[in-house]
């Protein structure tokens, strides 16, 4: 295993681990900004080590296209290709084809989908989807799982998990490169108990170095959602990392925290920034508004970030929608505000004050108690 993972202190399901990986010695929970072409849209990487980014997020589907894995290889790897000296993950390359191309399909040999370059079918195997990441050569590299949304009803949502199980044995035996990168195994069962418990205790037994819990974030309800991540995390090994994908929003990730989640991704900062929104304490600020023209505050008073101690409302809001600096600034701030929040879960739990942490960010971002 090229992974370890110490728990530091909990407090009731709530854990802050130090995840030691080849790359870097990460802080848990984490928050990973997603990286599309080998790049976090709007940051440098030098920018993201000044943020405190500790792991980043990369799509096996987009770096196979382009620049295409082959190439990555020759390069020496992506950490030396795009100049990252810290962590990496890739996911599989699965769910980005079945959500971003409605062409998809998937059968029991992989997912076959048409190549957006040249319309030619191509079909991804497990066995090719580990090939792949191997080449890319992140610290921790997913399982290809058969994903369906979550608001999928019928047989199809098992026939899903037991294939992610099948999977799961040809992505092992695919592995070439275990004492350097770790595979995780993904958590499938839509929103069925029984479906969700069969899939953890069969992943489980494959003594993998982390899981993740996957099928979640795609329009479901929070209940639903909340219940789903409760049964998992309650159920996944106590001593190995727990990551639950495409997660999310602020509020959802200091609830999966407390219920024992240590790591989240999310194209959600970056991209809402790109629409004119920060992330604050106290919720959304639209600095497209017309409110923002002539506000000299910094877009938030009580982040430390660059963008906060340099830069006004007033002026963040002239430059929004017109120049791509708006949304490069938006973005480094909204990605500085949820590794600060992961940051402090992760204090807030060795320092024994999680609750009043938790409470405290209620108060803020729900001042009216709704
Ligand atoms: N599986 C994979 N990647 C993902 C997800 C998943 O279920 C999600 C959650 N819908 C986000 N990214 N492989
Ligand atoms: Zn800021």
């Amino acid at each position: 295993m090229a992974l370890r993972f110490d728990v530091l202190a909990r407090f009731n399901r709530a854990r802050a681990a130090k995840m030691t990986l080849p790359h870097f010695v990460c802080e848990t929970p984490l928050f990973m900004p997603v990286g599309t072409q080998g790049t976090i849209k709007g940051l440098t990487t030098s920018q993201l080590e000044e943020i405190g980014c500790q792991i980043i997020l990369g799509n096996t589907y987009h770096l196979a296209l382009r620049p295409t894995s082959e190439l990555i290889d020759e390069l020496g790897g992506l950490h030396k290709f795009m100049n990252w000296p810290r962590a990496l993950l890739t996911d599989s390359g699965g769910f980005q084809m079945v959500s971003l191309l409605h062409l998809a399909d998937i059968t029991e040999n992989g997912v076959t989908f048409q190549s957006p370059v040249d319309g030619s079918p191509m079909l991804l195997t497990p066995e090719e989807s580990i090939q792949i990441q191997n080449k890319i050569g992140a610290d921790i590299i997913m399982a290809l799982d058969d994903v369906v949304k979550t608001t999928t009803t019928g047989p199809r949502i098992g026939e899903a998990m037991y294939r992610t199980i099948r999977w799961i044995d040809r992505c092992i035996a695919a592995h070439q490169r275990p004492d350097e990168q770790n595979l995780f195994a993904i958590v499938q069962g839509g929103l069925d108990p029984v479906l969700r418990d069969i899939c953890v205790k069969a992943l489980t037994k494959r003594n993998l170095p982390g899981y993740a819990i996957g099928g979640l974030a795609g329009g479901e309800d929070k209940d639903s959602f909340w219940r789903v991540v409760a049964q998992c995390t309650a159920a996944l090994p106590e001593d190995k990392p727990r990551y639950v994908m495409g997660v999310g929003y602020p509020l959802d990730i200091v609830v999966c925290s407390a219920l024992g989640a240590d790591m989240y991704d999310c194209v959600y900062p970056t991209r809402t920034a790109r629409f004119g929104s920060a992330l604050t304490p106290e919720g959304v600020l639209k600095l497209r508004h017309k409110a923002m023209a002539e506000d000299t505050r910094p877009v938030d008073p009580t982040c430390a970030c660059m963008v906060c101690r340099t830069y006004s409302r007033a002026y963040i809001h002239s430059l929004v929608t017109k120049d791509a600096m708006g949304s490069q600034l938006l973005s480094y701030h909204n990605l500085y505000y949820m590794l600060q929040l992961s940051r402090d879960l992760h204090y807030s739990i060795i320092q024994g004050r999680f609750p009043e942490f938790v409470c405290d960010f209620l108060k803020k971002m729900f001042p009216n108690g709704d």
